[in-house]
């Protein structure tokens, strides 16, 4: 059951974009865990730590790779592990599933939010009955949760895409944003502060539409072509979302677009592979999703065996990536995001 394996991202890899100032995941300290990492003295005991994940939807492999990442933790602290999702990345689909889990019990409960304050009622009740709630790559309202472990900061994510697609459409013109749902807190973030780049930074670049496809694959391949359609000047699409990106590639790949319009944003390499190798795709960018799986379980089980209580400066241990103390905000980063192309994505197999 636990035999994902992950591939951490290695220190000699850096074939990466010069745009980008980018640090690599998961290399701390591999195998260090001798700090222990507490802070305030809890029982640190995991053998009986319950843990569920909870996606914004089940079927996308980024959360599958999280997934697996948050399993492995488990694994290796001796907890019990269950993923239960909705279909539907939509604002209330996780309400039910947030209710069963406070009904079983369970110790932490690890979420992706689709909107930042719909499930909020449901994780209160939650956590009234001892459920400590850890939310990790979409975030809710901060006062929702105990902790959220970010990927990387909102802003290094929005520079990584504009500097990727302002760079392959040679800085001006028009471009168009596919996202996951129009609610999503993480997308939503990323998209305010890619806005403002543009403005500050790319004059001659016009954002003319933000379309939305809901991390559906059928719903992000009609925005495509609905967006080449209404825009025939359209130099670029940037799609901060796995699914999108992926789905906006395979639209491109077989259209007259292909070469033409660029395509960039947030993707899977096994996703983005094929479009990468026939040029459909120049470069996108991403983070490790095991490694923010297994980051978040380390940190929930942290929270439930009362090693940590989500305090800024606490720090606790995470396994194979070694020591991470809490900021601002309770919250946790994992790091830098990664940028992949043809030179590169041969090494990463996720
Ligand atoms: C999709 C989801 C997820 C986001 C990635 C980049 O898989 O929307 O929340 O972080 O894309």
């Amino acid at each position: 059951m636990f035999t994902l394996k992950r591939k951490r991202f290695g220190v000699g890899l850096a074939a990466v974009a010069a745009t980008a100032a980018l640090v690599l995941t998961g290399c701390a300290s591999d195998g260090d865990t001798s700090d222990g990492g507490s802070s305030d003295g809890g029982s640190g005991d995991t053998s009986d730590v319950s843990i569920t994940m909870l996606p914004k939807n089940l079927g996308n492999p980024y959360f599958d790779t999280s997934t697996g990442g948050a399993e492995e933790a488990v694994s290796e602290m001796g907890g019990t592990f269950e993923e239960v999702g909705p279909s539907e990345a939509s604002p209330t689909s996780q309400v039910q599933y947030i209710q069963t889990a406070a009904q079983q019990g369970v110790g932490g409960l690890i979420v992706s939010a689709n909107d930042p304050e719909a499930i909020c009622d449901a994780l209160d009740e939650a956590r009234s009955v001892g459920v400590k709630v850890v939310t990790f790559d979409s975030d809710t309202n901060p006062e929702c949760r105990d902790l959220f472990i970010n990927q990387a900061t909102a802003e290094g994510i929005a520079q990584v895409q504009v500097d990727l697609i302002t760079e392959q459409i040679g800085d001006e013109g028009q471009i168009a944003i596919l996202s996951a749902s129009a609610n999503a807190t993480n997308q939503n973030a990323w998209i305010e502060m890619m806005e403002a780049e543009l403005e500050a930074n790319h004059p001659d670049v016009e954002l003319v539409e933000v379309a939305y496809g809901d991390d559906d694959d059928q719903t992000s391949f009609d925005k495509t072509a609905a967006l080449l359609q209404t825009y025939p000047e359209l130099k670029g699409i940037v799609s901060p979302t796995t699914v999108g990106i992926a789905a906006a590639a395979r639209y491109l790949q077989t259209s007259e677009f292909q070469g033409e319009v660029s395509l960039t944003g947030l993707g899977t390499p096994n996703q983005m592979r094929e479009y990468v190798e026939d040029g459909t795709v120049t470069a996108f960018a991403l983070w490790n999703p095991a490694d923010l799986g297994y980051l978040a379980a380390y940190a929930t089980a942290a929270l439930v065996t009362g090693e940590i209580t989500g305090a800024e400066g606490d720090t606790f241990d995470a396994g194979t990536l070694g020591s991470y103390e809490v900021g601002a905000d309770a919250t946790v980063l994992l790091g830098d995001p990664y940028v992949f192309d043809a030179d590169n994505i041969g090494d990463f197999d996720f």
